[in-house]
């Protein structure tokens, strides 16, 4: 089955840096979404700002465009039917305090700064977040060999 519904999803870099890559990626893959494109990249400080763009003038945007570059992270594409809306409550509230038990963030992080993962807010926002990080020729085409008892 083709989907056209996809989402960008980030590993920053206190997911990366605490050895929670395997286990975010296991999560996604065990609900039944498609990795269609993954791969592990320092943010520029020009990437970092467009990705981060409408929080330019919020007053924690300068710690969060030095957060997101401050080591590696994990960027994917994952696809799956109903995907922006089914990977943001797989990773929860965006401040820990309130992201439930069973979330990413819920079972991960204890700070808003410091929160593991980022996930886009719409499918609108998916696509502008993909096109900023992968080449359509990085986004993989394949069928996932259970695909026929997902859908
Ligand atoms: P993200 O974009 O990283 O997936 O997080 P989100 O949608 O859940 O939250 P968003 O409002 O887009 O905020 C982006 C990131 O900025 C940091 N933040 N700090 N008041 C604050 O200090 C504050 N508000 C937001 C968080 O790290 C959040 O993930
Ligand atoms: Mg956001």
């Amino acid at each position: 089955m083709v989907f056209t519904d996809r989402t960008f999803v980030m590993i920053k870099p206190d997911g990366v840096q605490r050895g929670l890559v395997g286990d975010i990626v296991a999560r996604f893959e065990h609900r039944g979404l498609k990795i269609a494109a993954m791969k592990m990249l320092l943010v520029s400080e020009d990437l970092a700002k467009k990705h981060y763009e409408e929080h330019a003038a919020k007053p924690f945007f300068p710690n969060l465009v030095s957060f997101i570059r401050s080591g590696p992270v994990v960027a994917m594409v994952v696809e799956g039917k109903d995907v922006v809306p089914m990977v943001r409550s797989m990773v929860g509230a965006t401040n820990p305090k309130n992201s439930n038990p069973g979330t990413i963030r819920g079972d991960f992080a204890v700070d808003m700064g410091r929160n593991v993962i980022h996930a886009s807010d719409s499918p609108e926002s998916a696509k502008r977040e993909i096109s900023l990080y992968f080449n359509t020729s990085e986004i993989a085409t394949y069928k996932r060999i259970d695909e026929q008892w997902l859908y």
